[in-house]
C-alpha cells in the first residue's frame, strides 16, 4: 500500500469513530488469536512476605468492617483486574479470633483451601465445618455463607472464586443477609455423612455443585499415601486427583476444576499444557514448577503459583515428596467444548 493509501484509510478509520464502527481487518488477528494469548504470566507469592502484609491488615481493618478482609493476589500481567489468571480469581483471608465476617450470599462460586491456624468457621447453607490446615471447602454460588473463628490464633486461607468468569457474563448478583450468621438447621458432619461416603440418600436429587461442600485433608491425604506407595504415577501429571461431585461425577465446582497432587521424590513430569489456566499453592514438601521456557521456580510451604493458560508446565520434587491443591477453570473448557492438550 502505498504511503498515500495509508493516510487516506487512517482518514477514514478516524471517520469512524463518531459512528461506533470499527475496521475488523485491523483487529482480527487480536480477536480470532491463532491460539491463546493469555495476559497473566506464571508468577510465584513467596508466603513470608505475603503473610506479613497479610497480618498488617489485622491491625488496621477488622473482618466486619472490612465484610471480607481478604488481599487479592493479582497477576503482574493483569495490573488492578483483581486476577490471578486471565479467568481466575483468587485471595487470601485472614480471620481473627472473635470475629465475623458477616453472611451474604453471591451467584460466583467460591473454594476456601485452610492454610494456617486452627478455630475458624464456615457456615454454608445451614450447616457449619470447622476448618483445618489442607481442607478443602465450597461455598456453592448463592448459597448463605459467614465466617467465624472461636480459637485464639490468626487463621488463614486461600479464596479461589470464578470472579473473572461471572464478570464477563455479567451475571454477577450479591445479597447481604439479614443476620449477621445464618442459622444453623443441622449438626457438624452432616453432609460429610449424607454424601461423603461414596454413598447417597436415596432420591438424593443431582446437584450442579457437590453436597459434600467439606472436604478433609486426613482422607484425601490417605489416598494420596496409598497411591505415593503403589503408583500408578502419570508421566505428566504425577499423581494428581480431582475432586467431585457425588451426585454426578462432575467436578466438585461446576466451574472451577480442584485437585490435589502428589509429585513422588525424584519424580520430574514431562511438559504438558492445556487451554485451562491453573493455581497452585504447596501444602507439603517442595514442588518445582518450570513454565515455558522459563527455568524452575522452587514451591516451599504455602507458596502460590500462576500458570497461565495454553504454557507448558513441568513439575519436580527433588527432596521428598510435594504436595500441592490446584485450582483451575478446566471445568468451563470442558463444558463448553474449549478444552485442549497437548501432551508433547
Ligand atoms: O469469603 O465470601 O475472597 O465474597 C472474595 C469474595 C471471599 C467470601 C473473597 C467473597 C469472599
Amino acid at each position: 500500500m502505498t504511503a498515500a493509501a495509508a493516510n487516506k484509510l487512517e482518514d477514514y478509520y478516524e471517520t469512524l469513530k463518531p459512528l461506533n464502527l470499527a475496521p475488523l481487518w485491523v483487529r482480527l488477528k487480536g480477536l480470532v488469536p491463532s491460539e491463546p494469548m493469555p495476559k497473566a504470566i506464571p508468577f510465584r507469592w513467596a508466603w513470608s512476605p505475603t503473610r506479613g502484609a497479610l497480618i498488617t491488615s489485622g491491625s488496621l481493618i477488622s473482618a466486619k468492617e472490612a465484610e471480607r478482609r481478604v488481599l487479592v493476589l493479582e497477576n503482574p500481567g493483569l495490573a488492578g483486574q483483581s486476577r490471578i489468571t486471565d479467568t481466575l480469581y483468587a485471595g487470601l483471608q485472614l480471620i481473627l479470633p472473635g470475629e465475623l465476617a458477616p453472611a451474604h450470599r453471591h451467584t460466583q462460586s467460591a473454594l476456601r483451601f485452610c492454610l494456617e491456624g486452627e478455630g475458624a468457621v464456615t457456615s454454608v447453607d445451614g450447616e457449619r465445618t470447622t476448618m483445618h490446615r489442607g481442607d478443602f471447602i465450597i461455598t456453592p454460588f448463592w448459597t448463605w455463607h459467614d465466617h467465624k473463628h472461636e480459637g485464639d490464633e490468626p487463621v488463614i486461607w486461600l479464596d479461589g472464586l470464578d470472579v473473572p468468569l461471572v464478570t464477563a457474563l455479567c451475571a454477577g448478583f450479591r445479597e447481604e443477609h439479614t443476620d449477621e450468621d445464618q442459622e444453623i438447621t443441622r449438626p457438624e458432619g452432616n453432609a460429610l455423612a449424607r454424601y461423603g461416603n461414596n454413598l447417597l440418600p436415596l432420591d438424593h436429587p443431582v446437584s450442579r455443585t457437590s453436597p459434600v461442600f467439606s472436604y478433609p485433608y486426613g482422607r484425601t491425604r490417605e489416598s494420596l499415601d496409598s497411591l505415593a506407595r503403589t503408583g500408578p504415577v502419570d508421566p505428566h501429571h504425577g499423581i494428581t486427583l480431582r475432586y467431585i461431585n457425588p451426585t454426578n461425577g462432575d467436578w466438585a465446582i461446576p466451574t472451577i476444576g480442584t485437585m490435589m497432587r502428589l509429585i513422588p521424590a525424584g519424580f520430574e513430569t514431562r511438559p504438558y499444557r492445556a487451554t485451562n489456566s491453573e493455581v497452585v499453592v504447596v501444602l507439603e514438601g517442595e514442588l518445582d514448577v518450570a513454565v515455558g521456557q522459563d527455568p524452575y521456580v522452587r514451591l516451599s510451604r504455602n507458596d502460590i503459583m500462576s500458570i497461565p493458560g495454553w504454557s507448558r508446565v513441568r513439575y519436580r520434587a527433588v527432596d521428598g515428596d510435594a504436595i500441592a491443591f490446584c485450582f483451575s477453570d478446566r471445568p468451563v473448557h470442558e463444558k463448553l467444548g474449549l478444552f485442549r492438550e497437548d501432551r508433547g
